[in-house]
């Protein structure tokens, strides 16, 4: 799939809007050539390998995870402690409790999560979600204190972690490195393994209360949600203007458009199915009239709650819920990665295939998480600077990449020249860094059993 990925990146220069008049021609070459991809990532039995390896590599993540939040005796388990109530939005809360579980994962401490008069709902995580633990929700311990580094706190049962924004020291246990252990097969597998890790932590934490399922089967029969269908999500109200720009309809369904356009090569297309989720509630009825050969999928109820007046209320959460689940559900997204809302319907996306790192179009940002160390790429080929623009490369430059113009050129800075500027995305390659995180030998030989 990582061949997907570049080769769009190389025809994304191809069909060049700013260098080269944009050709019909090359749109359909680079629509032929995607579709002969998607064949021969399946071919002689690849795709059945693809299924059964991400299938095992998530169960033994999820079953670790399981293991390290069900010790045996919690009054002498070492404990992370991570309160919910960042204030923010709900995607960057679940941001912040990936960001604490990783850290917990990392420094072998069962997460306990507190959310007692959390924004979105008093009662708290289980008013939604299972709790993080069946056996170990209590945070009491012999000792307690403030984070202060892995080796200093070692002898501290009980540690408080703050938001990623203060954390200090950082410790190596955060995105978008991957494990060691895990990092060959992840990086045979997934065309993006530091995405695939965090939605580790996701899948693990989204799991819903029976009601909330029973809620979610339901919704997706009252609103005909069914295959194939392109999910859209439109960020605005508070964040446009301030985090992110104003992006109109039009610009989201072209990407959709080509997306269908792309599908109807190998499957035969009823109908052009979009889910739409925002919470701007005046959007529905104008994708309505502006594209009638669309069927919109949509509640626009839960975009009203979504509004800032409303958006911290029991109601509000479900539809967020309802809309990053569904979204994930899709076959391909198109929306801003700036906002976190998408980011994490794109991470539970990487949770239902086994690859589905190039299933979406940012208007906007790559993907990041929120805190991240540093994100480097390698020039795998060099680049001499055309234009003032431009940045030289020379192989085996790291660069730290800022954002993708997604028009064949990637914006970042060449750490060996120290300059920043434009190079074309396809000369360079991900910098996966990995960490040496802990085993679970034990966990993993009650898998084995
Ligand atoms: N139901 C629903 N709520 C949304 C949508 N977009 C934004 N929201 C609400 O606005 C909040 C945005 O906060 P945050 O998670 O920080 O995401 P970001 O600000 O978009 O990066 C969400 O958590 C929701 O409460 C949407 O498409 N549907
Ligand atoms: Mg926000």
């Amino acid at each position: 799939m990582k061949i997907t990925a570049a080769c769009k990146q190389a025809f994304d220069l191809l069909i060049d809007h700013r260098r080269f008049p944009q050709s019909n021609n090359t749109i359909l070459r680079k629509r032929s050539i995607m579709t002969d991809l998607h064949y021969l990532s399946q071919a002689d039995g690849a795709g059945v390998w693809r299924e059964k390896e991400a299938r095992d590599l998530s169960t033994l993540v999820q079953n670790r995870i399981s293991y390290l939040q069900n010790p045996q005796d919690c009054s002498k388990a070492h404990k992370l402690v991570c309160n919910i109530n960042k204030g923010c939005g709900y995607g960057c809360q679940l941001h912040h409790v990936v960001y604490c579980f990783m850290i917990a994962y990392g420094t072998q401490r069962t997460l306990i999560l507190e959310s007692h008069g959390w924004r979105y709902s008093t009662g708290g995580w289980e008013t939604v979600f299972r709790p993080v633990s069946d056996t170990c929700t209590d945070r009491t311990g012999a000792s307690t204190g403030h984070w202060s580094g892995e080796d200093h706190d070692r002898d501290i049962q009980v540690v408080e972690l703050p938001i990623v924004d203060s954390l200090h020291p950082r410790p190596p246990y955060l995105p978008l490195a991957i494990p060691e252990d895990l990092a060959p097969r992840l990086q045979r597998l997934h065309g993006d393994p530091s995405v695939w890790w965090v939605s580790q932590f996701v899948k693990y934490l989204v799991r819903p209360q029976a009601w909330l399922e029973k809620e979610m089967q339901e919704a997706s029969v009252k609103l005909g949600f069914k295959h194939p269908v392109i999910g859209v999500h439109v960020r605005r109200t508070d964040k446009v203007g301030t985090e992110a720009a104003f992006h109109p309809i039009e610009e989201y369904m072209t990407h959709v458009e080509e997306q269908f356009r792309l599908m109807a090569q190998r499957i035969q297309l009823d109908k052009k199915r979009v889910y739409l989720a925002t919470d701007d509630p005046a959007l529905l009825q104008e994708a309505k009239t502006k594209y009638p050969d669309y069927e919109f999928i949509s509640d626009n109820s839960i975009a009203w709650s979504a509004g800032l007046h409303n958006r911290y209320t029991e109601n509000s959460l479900r539809g967020v819920i309802l809309d990053i689940h569904f979204l994930s559900q899709t076959d391909f997204l198109v929306c801003t990665f700036s906002s976190q809302v998408c980011r994490v319907a794109y991470e539970i996306m990487q949770t239902l295939h086994p690859d589905a790192s190039s299933y979406f179009y940012s208007l906007d940002d790559i993907y990041y998480f929120g805190g991240q160390n540093a994100h480097d790429q390698i020039a795998i080929y060099p680049h001499q600077a055309r234009t003032a623009e431009d940045i030289p490369l020379e192989p085996g430059d790291v660069v730290g990449v800022a954002g993708n113009h997604w028009d064949g050129y990637s914006k970042g800075v060449n750490r060996r020249l120290g300059r920043t500027g434009l190079y074309p995305s396809y000369k360079v390659k991900e910098k996966i860094e990995t960490v040496k995180y802990p085993t679970y030998p034990e966990a993993d030989k009650l898998l084995m059993t």
